[in-house]
């Protein structure tokens, strides 16, 4: 049990119980040429948190804790994609449709895949999950409750949209969640802020947060 001086109080983590989460860090969301990028966003704002997420992901697996990652995707038929998500707004370019790597956000597209720098090894799980949290539609609380976990580190991209809505889902299901601040990214500065913000007020109403370096410290203990 290693105790991380977190935000808004100290997160008492332990190893046998824990798993860390990353969140969709996909080429599409990522690199330059991608979706992100068709959508009028600063994609270098992901990219520059991608070593700090490799460090917490590697803090995990040398402490053999659980890193299950997330890739936000949809069938190739889009049955899953429902017309409110594909039809928002007027972008040039939208879920399903052919783009710089493939067609985008389609499971098994080169561009829906994640990022060669954080690629999962071949023993950890990937969740593909059609919505903005990973717990919809997905097997994620199966997976949690055959490995015995009952608390989430999370990391990844978006703070506002997959990360902060999966935290949320897991706090309602019981899970204690913290965010790694330095391991999580926007396209929106203030957006990110305010995510950390809510997270962690009202005494940690959904969670804490704390930064990379004290999640791994915890895990040597
Ligand atoms: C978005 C995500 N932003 N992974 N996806 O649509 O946050």
């Amino acid at each position: 049990m290693g105790v991380i001086n977190a935000k808004p109080f100290d997160f008492a983590l332990d190893p046998a119980k824990a798993a860390l989460i990353v969140i969709d860090m996909q080429r599409d969301f990522i690199e330059p040429g991608g979706f992100g990028e068709s959508l009028g966003n600063d994609v270098a704002r992901l990219g520059a948190i991608v070593p700090t997420v490799g460090r917490l992901i590697a803090g995990f697996r040398e402490a053999r804790v659980p890193v299950i990652h997330t890739k936000e995707c949809h069938r190739p038929d889009l049955s899953d994609c429902p017309p409110a998500k594909r039809e928002r707004g007027n972008p040039g370019a939208r879920i399903g449709d052919a783009g710089a790597m493939g067609r985008i956000l389609i499971a098994g597209e080169p561009g829906t895949e994640i990022i060669d720098e954080l690629a999962p090894t071949a023993t950890e799980i990937v969740i593909e999950k059609p919505g903005k949290g990973a717990f919809y539609a997905t097997e994620l609380t199966e997976v949690l409750e055959r490995l015995g976990i009952t608390q989430l580190v999370f990391a990844g991209v978006t703070t506002e949209v997959c990360v902060q809505t999966t935290m949320r889902e897991a706090n309602d299901r019981g899970y204690e969640v913290l965010l790694a601040e330095d391991a999580t990214e926007s396209y929106f500065p203030q957006f990110k802020a305010a995510t950390l913000e809510m997270i962690r007020a009202q005494g940690a109403i959904v969670g804490w947060t704390a930064t990379t370096d004290q999640v791994v410290e915890a895990l040597r203990g």
